[in-house]
């Protein structure tokens, strides 16, 4: 099995811990790619995936796997422990809603901010800085939604460590890019972020 990514990129870092707690990071190799010189955007690399972004994970028939949750869903099925996607229907209808949120409402946005207004891909896309800072601020405003959850439960899904709570840390560490941080008044989500950030996954 081969991942093909990129160290310091927010996704290929959700597949990685997301192995670390699987226990099966050293399992895999790891390509990685140069995003900024376009390595990612290569004929090679659109074959793998058409929209060329990282992770990929490719497997030993050749069929491959783009997008972190998917990648993610295929080792929750091959590896049963930990559960990181819940473990009943309930449960995993209620780490997907959360997942799915914290993708949409806080990694995406974040990505967004750091794209539109840093110019970082500016030559594969027409950076927007209006859009870039909207984003910042739509990602800033679900910190606050988060901030009030963890007040009713220790991780985001609920009771227990999900890929939730993997994707909110990959999303807050990377965050600090484009200068979006948690304040004074994140009580819950500091608690929240200090446990987390002490496993050892998340240094993977
Ligand atoms: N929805 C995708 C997003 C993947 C993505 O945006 N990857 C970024 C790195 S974190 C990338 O490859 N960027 C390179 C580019 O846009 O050219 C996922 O969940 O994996």
């Amino acid at each position: 099995m081969i991942i093909y990514e990129t160290k310091t990129a927010p996704n290929p870092r959700r597949v990685r811990m997301f192995l670390a707690e699987k226990g099966v990071a050293q399992d895999v190799e790891y390509v990685q790619l140069d995003l900024q010189k376009g390595e990612n955007l290569s004929a090679q690399m659109r074959a793998k995936n058409p929209l060329g972004k990282v992770p990929v994970l490719e497997l030993d028939d050749g069929t491959c796997i783009a997008e972190t949750d998917a990648i993610c869903t295929y080792f929750e099925n091959t590896i049963a422990e930990p559960p990181l996607m819940g473990v009943d229907a309930k449960d995993k209808a209620v780490v997907s809603m959360w997942q799915r949120q914290v993708e949409l409402a806080l990694m995406l946005q974040v990505g967004m901010c750091f794209q539109h207004t840093t110019g970082y891909f500016k030559d594969r896309m027409v950076p927007i800085a209006e859009y870039g800072k909207e984003a910042g601020i739509n990602a800033a405003k679900y910190l606050n939604i988060l901030e009030r959850r963890l007040e009713l439960c220790p991780f985001i899904a609920g009771e227990r460590f999900t890929i939730a709570d993997i994707t909110a840390l990959c999303a807050i560490d990377f965050a600090r890019v484009v200068d979006i941080r948690l304040d004074d008044k994140h009580t819950n989500l500091k608690k929240w972020y200090d446990t987390v950030s002490s496993r050892p996954s998340a240094r993977a």
